[in-house]
């Protein structure tokens, strides 16, 4: 018998058997049984199915985070279509890029949103536009309903395409990293066992589902065990305190677990049923990680990955004879790599570097991706010539083996688990009138961990009002990209060689919030 390694099938099988029990249970009081999965799922494959379209066609999503949402993308998974999920931050222009790139048979947007994000639809010449709300209604819903809710998984090879992720741009436009069902599955299954995942955890889900974080990690991680899912529409700190009591499993970004802190209603006793709390997507500062282990008396679980290649490295969750030297959970480090993937550091020659040291952070494995969606030039930039692909992360891999993240080659700011890329927000404030040229450098912030700060140049003679900068790029991009300072200033710190030195900006603005 052929195997299939459609992601859904795997993640179906792991569903209990008496699935009348609830799957998942929200925060407006709704409950949704196993079987509910499986039977809208079902529905909206069909939908899809009935649309003509050939498998592997794109089904782009900006819509609130909602169970329905959820059941799309496990529908799209199941029918052998790609997932692309998008932000709901972002805006016509940033839509627009995703759309023309990805041509997407089918588009699935808010109503509200119905009329902006159609007419782009309609333009790059997708033929499908449906709406799906957070309340349950919408054309998508409305149509599912009238389908079957009988579909038979389709079949699927390891490395066929499951979803599209757009990331990083630091040069140029956001590229679309292809990820297959192979490589989120073993990524699955490996986090299940290095995670204790275990019969009766139940998972608050709080992130959001456009990102690797809340749609792969967190929902992989609990459909595979079988369990419950505390889902949250919005993070809201008093309520994932106020659930922990009926959970065991939380995943955040380190900025839910800095306004976490920030409650009175934190405490020991109040997390005595949770047995895992893990942060990643961003660089959780050692003050966070001590000051949890003390208030909560257990320490945050951080691990490192990318949209490329979903989970690459873990702290441990507890000591196992299968992981050898693998016992403590440390801060300041992202822990060791997953079983089954290589990671390494090099120099900028090529040249492999020995503990302690530091350079770029090359990764290889099977959950690592097939290469950006039609840009074959980017991808081969990005791997190595015997196959690894290079992070644009730096740090080192110290005594204990365990990785240790210093910094990135790539011009990134992470901001509360958001990626900003400073050539993009750059572009556009060249772009304005009076602009002679911009720098857009991370500064720490107390709640975000890092956010943007511009620093503009006038042309001469004319006038820029730095506030009118933030008040026009507002218009063009998503909210969490918008500088939270701008100052106009005479001139750059440069390099002989001409070049913006953003490391003395970084040191200058250092102190601003
Ligand atoms: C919101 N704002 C932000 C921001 N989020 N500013 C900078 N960075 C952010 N991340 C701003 C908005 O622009 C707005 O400003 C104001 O805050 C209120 O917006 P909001 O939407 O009400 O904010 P809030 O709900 O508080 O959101 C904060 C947050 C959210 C931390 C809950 O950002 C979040 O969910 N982050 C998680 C991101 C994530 O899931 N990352 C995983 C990526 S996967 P104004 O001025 O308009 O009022 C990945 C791989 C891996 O990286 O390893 O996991
Ligand atoms: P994305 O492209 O959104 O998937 O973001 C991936 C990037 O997030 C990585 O390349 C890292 O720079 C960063 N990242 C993820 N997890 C961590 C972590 N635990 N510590 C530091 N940086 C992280």
């Amino acid at each position: 018998m052929t195997m299939n390694h459609n992601l859904y099938a795997a993640l179906r099988a792991a569903f209990p058997k008496d699935l009348s029990a609830i799957a998942v249970e929200t925060d407006d009081g709704q409950f949704y049984s196993w079987a509910d999965l499986e039977r809208a799922s079902a529905m909206m494959a069909n939908l899809l199915d009935s649309l003509n379209i050939p498998k592997g066609s794109r089904v782009a999503v900006q819509v609130e985070k909602s169970v329905e949402a959820m059941m799309l993308y496990l529908a799209t998974l199941r029918a052998g279509y790609v997932f692309l999920p998008l932000n709901t931050a972002y805006q016509s222009a940033e839509i627009e890029y995703f759309i023309g790139n990805a041509e997407p048979a089918v588009v699935v947007c808010s109503s509200k949103n119905f009329g902006w994000v159609s007419k782009i639809a309609f333009k790059a010449g997708t033929q499908n536009v449906f709406t799906l709300d957070d309340n349950r209604t919408g054309s998508l819903l409305e149509r599912a309903a009238h389908c079957s809710d009988q579909h038979q998984v389709v079949l699927n090879k390891a490395d066929d395409l499951a979803a599209i992720l757009y990331t990083s741009g630091t040069t140029g436009r956001s590229k679309g990293a292809m990820l297959s069902h192979g490589n989120m599955l073993s990524n699955a299954q490996t986090l299940k066992k290095y995670w204790g995942w275990k019969p009766g955890d139940v998972l608050i889900h709080a992130l959001p589902i456009f990102h690797v974080h809340g749609l792969f990690v967190a929902i992989h991680g609990a459909l595979l065990n079988g369990s419950k899912m505390i889902w949250m529409s919005k993070f809201d700190p008093k309520l994932v305190i106020a659930k922990m009591p009926e959970a065991t499993v939380f995943m955040g970004v380190p900025t839910l677990y800095v306004r976490m802190l920030a409650e009175p209603s934190l405490t020991k006793a109040q997390a005595s049923t949770m047995r895992l709390f893990v942060a990643g997507s961003a660089p959780l500062l050692l003050e966070t990680f001590n000051e949890w282990q003390d208030r909560v008396g257990q320490p945050i679980l951080e691990r490192y990955g990318m949209s490329e290649t979903v989970m690459l490295t873990s702290n441990p969750y507890a000591a196992d004879a299968r992981y050898p030297g693998q016992t403590e959970r440390r801060g300041g480090t992202v822990g060791f790599p997953l079983p089954g993937v290589s990671l390494r550091v090099q120099d900028d020659e090529g040249k492999a570097l020995p503990v302690g040291e530091i350079g770029g952070i090359q990764v290889k494995g099977p959950n690592v991706f097939a290469g950006y969606w039609r840009m074959p030039e980017k991808t081969k930039e990005e791997f190595t010539a015997d196959g690894y692909f290079k992070t644009g992360d730096v740090g080192k891999i110290d005594e204990r083996g365990y990785v240790v993240i210093v910094g990135r080659s790539k011009d990134l700011i992470i901001s509360g688990g958001y990626n900003v890329y400073p050539a993009e927000i750059e572009g556009y404030i060249n772009d304005m009138a009076g602009v002679a040229e911009s720098a857009l450098i991370g500064v720490p912030h107390p709640d975000f961990g890092e956010v943007g700060v511009a620093v503009v140049i006038a042309k001469s003679g004319a006038k820029v009002d730095a506030d009118a900068v933030i008040a026009a790029l507002k218009s063009q991009l998503a909210n969490f990209k918008i500088p939270k300072k701008c100052f106009v200033v005479a001139e750059l710190p440069r390099n002989t060689m001409g070049k913006v030195q953003k490391n003395l900006l970084r040191d200058q603005y250092k102190g601003l919030f």
